[in-house]
């Protein structure tokens, strides 16, 4: 394994201290290269427009072999220790460690965002090794006293089997690590379908994970078939191998693959669209929430599914928030995710500029007023300006979730008021409220309160950390992924009764003698 890297800085550098070619197979199976033959991908800098590199994309066929693969790794796999398998991933935390200046700038330079958070995603990745090494020595089940003498009960956790997991662009790298790093130290093997949008970032971290996997002398668990939904998606939602099918991204696309695992009667764990919401209370810090809501809303140009798109401001405030908020916005530095200087780099693609625009079209026709920003770069690249929108309650596109940085502003008197305008969105990932009262931030928390899988006091609604349970309700999903007890959706559970008396008593009291 490589001792360190020098930090890369032009992009040739970057690719190449990552072992990516100008063209690249797309599929990793049984710890080796598939000659991918499907479509090929051209990998697109967002910041120019200009290819990065291309992959061949896996078909069916080439699914089929990360598949078979996988079942067999699964099978040498769960027969490790949790706390070796856990070992391995230590040691895929430490190999993130060494490249995790090339990985960032990786990030930064496919998916667009800029070198900080490129760098805070791959932080994330570590952090998850981290936390599922201690997890490995503590999957802990359940002893139950027995209603039957001389028995004894309790629960196990075995390993799963393999996952299909599923990944936006968004979070090329970290979202993988979410479920990667814990159906590791689960006992579970993996076939990765990246986003089709940042296939590089998917074929560096594979490498990475094989050289530890190789290192250790372990199965290859992580598998990667980078493909599109006809020849990728589809065959692992429907593949009855895939135990489990954890899949982030749009509603759409999570409603299509729930079904079919559903279908299946399959597992699986979903983490979809959000349209998150900040209160801003009369009697709040207003430069505290004023800087929460800037890197909630500009920070990754609007593209996390945390993302805060709409704004709740009490009366008495949102004068001089609003005011406050088109003076940040104007200073947002916009320009190149590698240049340390910028906070906010470009979109994806150009279809995602052109879906904000429609969505922009659509505000304004609803009776959306912008207050700032609406446009397009005139420049190389994905450019927008980050956007804010004067919007009234009744607006249907606040509904919906358009992956870009327009800010929906609202009104309201009360806390219940509030409440209950937030609440009505059919999504439910995460939540803020900017108080100094006690008893408003305690309502806002309460049953009756946000809706949210995540409710902050004083914080913005996105950058949660991996200790927590990640994911949210209604149309989010319901899915949890990395902390807490996540872990659980990566294993099955088993339910054993020891008689260690020499009768046979029936639970319930029920007898059957003959
Ligand atoms: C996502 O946008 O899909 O809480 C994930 C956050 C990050 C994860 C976002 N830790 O914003």
């Amino acid at each position: 394994m490589s001792q360190t890297t020098a930090a890369p800085s032009t992009v040739h550098e970057i690719l190449d201290s990552l072992g990516i070619a100008a063209d690249n197979p797309g599929a990793f199976a049984a710890g080796a290269w598939l000659d991918t033959r499907g479509p090929a991908i051209t990998s697109l800098d967002p910041a120019t427009g200009e290819p990065l590199a291309r992959v061949r994309s896996a078909t069916a066929e080439d699914y089929e072999r990360c598949a078979a693969a996988a079942q067999e790794a699964f099978e040498a796999w769960r027969e490790w220790t949790a706390p070796a398998r856990g070992e391995v991933v230590r040691q895929l935390g430490d190999e993130l460690r060494r490249h995790k200046d090339a990985l960032g700038r990786l990030v930064s330079l496919e998916m667009g965002k800029i070198l900080s958070e490129g760098l805070g995603e791959v932080q994330e990745m570590i952090d998850m090794c981290d936390l599922a090494v201690g997890m490995s020595r503590q999957l802990y089940g359940l002893a139950m006293h027995s209603e039957r003498p001389r028995h004894r009960m309790y629960e196990q956790w075995h390993p799963l089997g393999p996952v299909g997991i599923i990944t936006a662009f968004n979070f090329p790298v970290a979202v993988w690590a979410w479920n990667a790093a814990v159906a590791a130290v689960a006992g579970d093997s993996m076939v990765w379908k990246p986003s089709e949008k940042t296939p590089l970032c998917a074929l560096a971290v594979t490498r990475i994970a094989q050289r530890v996997l190789e290192a250790n002398g372990a199965p290859a668990v992580f598998g990667l078939a980078i493909g599109n939904r006809e020849h990728v998606g589809k065959p692992m939602a429907a593949d009855p191998r895939m135990r489990l099918v954890s899949a982030t991204g749009s509603v759409s696309m999570g409603k299509a693959v729930g079904k079919v695992v559903a279908d299946r009667l399959g597992r699986s764990l979903l983490e979809l669209g959000g349209n998150n919401g900040i209160l801003v209370m009369d009697d709040a810090d207003l430069d505290l929430a004023l800087r929460a809501v800037l890197f909630a809303a500009v920070g990754t140009a609007g593209q996390r599914c945390t993302t805060t798109r709409r704004l709740l401001l009490q009366k008495g405030i949102a004068a001089r928030m609003k005011e406050q908020l088109v003076a940040a916005y104007r200073s947002v530095r916009i320009g190149d995710p590698l240049d340390e200087r910028t906070l906010m780099g470009p979109l994806v693609d150009a279809r995602a500029v052109d879906d904000m625009m429609a969505a922009l079209e659509r505000a304004k026709a609803e009776g959306g007023k912008v207050l700032y920003g609406g446009g397009r770069l005139e420049r190389p690249g994905f450019f927008v300006e980050p956007t804010l929108v004067e919007a009234t309650h009744h607006m249907p596109i606040t509904c919906d979730e358009t992956f870009a940085p327009i800010l929906y502003l609202f009104e309201f008197e009360t806390l219940d008021e509030a409440i209950a305008l937030h609440n009505a969105v059919p999504q439910g990932l995460s939540s803020a409220i900017f108080t100094r009262d006690l008893r408003s931030a305690e309502r806002f928390l309460a049953a009756a309160g946000s809706d949210c899988g995540i409710a902050n006091v004083n914080i913005g609604t996105s950058g949660a950390e991996i200790g927590g349970a990640f994911g949210g309700e209604k149309e989010t999903g319901g899915g949890r992924e990395a902390g807490s007890d996540s872990w659980k959706a990566y294993m099955r559970r088993q339910t054993c009764t020891i008689n260690y008396g020499e009768e046979l008593p029936l639970a319930q009291g029920v007898s059957f003698d003959v």
